[in-house]
């Protein structure tokens, strides 16, 4: 086979017919397929087949491929494994076995307790005036200290940190402080429920006796038991690592690393146990070489999302452009050339966020994901990825 017809497939992320991005919006972005959930239905109930295709062939209509899933949504009774949980392992694999059945390829989830990406600030103004996601250190800690009032909190911070949290809350005024508040507990993409401050408490007691430790083996429990499903419907499975990937609110986060990413992928050895390989949220620890992990990790990399961040001294991050920040984007989008043409594959991607730009400054739209700063990003890395493989051919 040419070497050469190995290439990525470019989707957009795409919330639903609710989304303010339409299909046609991204059918426009040079993206030739979408990837989406099935937002509406709730976490543990199996996805049936009927509404698998509905949502199929309502992006097909557009004239766009719909075969990766983000996400198929792991209940927090399987994390914890309390109350159901073997119930909603069962309903896992019937939706697994479903999605199949309707030709999905990709299934992206995540073991991420309670909350899923974090940041503090959904609005802040980059040098160009554009808007980006970021992660302010202080803020968090003053939220997580003085505001949540989380138990026990203040151990997990030094003095230092505690201070710069307490002068970073007395600069905001109180509308500032909701805004942070809500940020924070954001909740899961896609719905735009927030936890309450009693919802918040309770769940992290859930957690109270779970360390990363014990995390760990519910998530190597959870996939021996889904992994043989999902090889045998010729599924791929695709873990997202933790955004940011470290602790947060005393909850242990377990895929931040590559050494964590190698364990989870031993412990359930099968070409169905794979990763989906964010270079934006590995990229925030200066420790994790993300060409590297490419290269080493490539056999295991079933789904891509492309993006930078641009961290600093503090401990602060924030969302930078495609081709800028802290991500060797060309070292890493050469590995995964490289790494397809290995393997004869094409590995779906999608630009991962984007800055609110232009006409977008004017739309509400889901954090992350207005249409042009996308828009953006996918044009800026299908360009370099072509350069790329062009070179690589010469
Ligand atoms: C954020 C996303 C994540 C991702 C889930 C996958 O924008 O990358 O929310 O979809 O963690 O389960």
């Amino acid at each position: 086979m040419k070497q050469a017809q190995f290439a990525m497939i470019h989707t957009m992320r795409w919330y639903g017919p609710k989304d303010p991005v339409s299909l046609s919006d991204i059918k426009q972005s040079g993206a030739t397929g979408i990837v989406t959930a099935l937002h509406h239905i709730p976490v543990g109930a199996i996805w049936e087949i009927e509404e698998i295709n509905r949502r199929k062939q309502e992006v097909e209509a557009a004239g766009l491929t719909w075969e990766v899933i983000e996400s198929l949504p792991v209940h927090e009774d399987i994390k914890k494994q309390s109350g159901d949980f073997e119930k909603y392992i069962a309903n896992y694999k019937e939706s697994l076995k479903n999605v199949a059945a309707c030709g999905l390829k990709v299934v992206t989830y995540n073991f991420m307790p309670i909350l899923d990406w974090m940041r503090t600030d959904v609005n802040y103004t980059v040098a160009d005036g554009s808007k980006a996601l970021r992660f302010e250190k202080a803020a968090f800690i003053a939220f997580d200290v003085f505001l949540l009032k989380r138990p026990g909190a203040e151990k997990d911070y030094t003095t230092e940190e505690l201070e710069s949290a307490k002068s970073c809350l007395e600069k905001l005024s109180e509308t500032e402080k909701e805004t942070l508040y809500r940020n924070t507990l954001l909740g899961l993409p896609g719905s735009e429920e927030r936890f309450t401050e009693a919802e918040i408490l309770a769940a992290l007691k859930t957690y109270e006796a779970i360390d990363a430790q014990i995390l760990k083996q519910h998530l190597f429990h959870f996939l021996r038991e889904v992994v043989p499903v999902a090889e045998a419907a010729g599924l791929k499975m695709a873990i997202h690592p933790d955004d940011p990937p470290f602790p947060i609110l005393g909850l242990p986060r377990i895929v931040s690393t590559e050494a964590d990413a190698l364990e989870l992928i031993q412990a359930a050895p099968s070409p169905a146990n794979g990763l989906c390989f964010c270079t934006g949220s590995y990229g925030v620890r200066a420790d994790n070489d993300l060409a590297g992990m490419v290269e080493r990790l490539g056999t295991y990399i079933h789904f891509l999302h492309l993006r930078s961040t641009k961290r600093d001294a503090e401990g602060n991050f924030f969302e930078a452009d495609h081709l800028d920040g802290d991500v060797d984007m060309y070292a890493v989008v050469k590995e995964i050339v490289k790494i397809m043409r290995q393997r004869q594959v094409s590995i779906h991607m999608r630009p991962d966020h984007g800055h609110q730009m232009l006409d977008d400054l004017k739309k509400t739209t889901y954090p992350g994901y207005s249409a042009i700063g996308r828009l953006r990003g996918l044009a800026e890395l299908r360009g370099l990825e072509l350069g790329i493989r062009r070179a690589l051919e010469a």
